[in-house]
């Protein structure tokens, strides 16, 4: 990757008039934040500008919609007539949704992203593995790509650093990290609405979720895990089958080394959220059940079995990877 991409960027940019920028699917915050910054910084430069997300924007980030025009909304989930293509955030096409999929005739022009998996899914791409946040590659890049640190943009990209690095606390924060916050703030970027709003306020439906997944939990030999059912969810109102970070506050005990959550989504579907202590790769156990991940976060989604048989089957694969890895340690 050479500097001399940038300028490519920056002329493909210059040179484009309706430019659509893709969220990824399930979109958190670096997706929407660094959408959002990035679509406003192209604005800022005079261009029409196309904000793309084939999932739903979860209510979190919905505050950075005060900033958009007439406070609303401005997602879409198809492009209309674009001359551009952008994915920040966005490590394989499909990540992008159904549209390149079912569109053979279009394709993604500029990558920015900070996955190590990511192969170039651009023509041209500026991908930074080293970076714990597509919103802090871009922070570093705007400048040179002709683009200045308005309010919202700053806030928008501190949404992006706050959520992909667990406020600052992941293994791969660096001291530009938050340099790139410190700048951010100078920009105007309100540090505590973001975080309070973005990252650690949550929802009376998360908390109905985790009174589920608190109900049945249970915790043995340095694994913890527990299951919500369609039935216990859908009772409570929940029809969504995000984790909400329960199975991380499970992982997050004392002794544990591992914590599963099962979610059933349908009578015969399951969805299954790993997380692991360093030293444990549940990445492994995920790819037994066709799902994949990283050594400390994986999931799959298994489709056949009820979920109360699938659990002793996942339980026993689960505790033989703890068990060999233990004995490494
Ligand atoms: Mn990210």
């Amino acid at each position: 990757m050479l500097r001399d991409d940038l300028q490519l960027i920056r002329k493909r940019l210059e040179k484009a008039k309706n430019i659509a920028v893709f969220a990824h699917v399930m979109p958190d915050g670096d997706s929407v934040g660094s959408v959002l910054a990035l679509g406003w910084a192209l604005e800022d430069a005079g261009k029409t500008v196309q904000y793309i997300s084939q999932d739903p924007i979860p209510e979190h980030f919905h505050f950075l919609f005060e900033y958009c025009k007439d406070g609303k909304n401005p997602f879409v989930s198809e492009p209309v007539g674009a001359d551009c293509f952008v994915t920040p955030d966005i490590s394989s096409v499909d990540r992008a949704g159904s549209f390149f999929l079912d569109h053979p005739e279009f394709s993604v022009d500029i990558c920015i992203d900070h996955h190590i998996s990511n192969e170039g899914v651009g023509k041209l791409n500026w991908i930074v593995p080293e970076s714990p946040a597509a919103c802090e590659v871009l922070k570093n890049i705007l400048p040179e790509l002709g683009f200045s640190f308005t309010q919202r943009i700053s806030s928008a990209l501190l949404c992006g650093i706050i959520t992909d690095t667990n406020s600052f606390t992941n293994s791969n924060v660096y001291a530009g990290s938050l340099r790139a916050a410190a700048d951010l703030i100078d920009n105007g970027a309100d540090i505590f609405k973001i975080s309070h709003i973005a990252y650690e306020e949550h929802t009376i439906q998360e908390m109905d979720f985790w009174r589920i997944g608190m109900s049945n939990l249970k915790m043995e030999n340095g694994l913890a895990w527990s299951k919500v059912s369609k039935a216990e969810r859908e009772a409570r109102g929940i029809f969504n089958s995000d984790d909400s970070g329960f199975v991380s506050y499970m992982g997050n005990t004392t002794g544990i080394k591992v914590s599963v959550l099962f979610i059933e989504l349908d009578e015969r579907i399951t969805k299954i959220s790993w997380r692991g202590l360093p030293g444990y790769n549940v990445a492994e156990v995920a790819l037994e059940f066709d799902g994949g991940g990283h050594k400390a976060a994986s999931g799959a989604t298994v489709h056949g079995p009820r979920m109360d048989e699938l659990i002793p089957v996942v339980l026993d694969k689960t505790n033989a990877m703890i068990f060999r890895s233990s004995g490494q340690l």
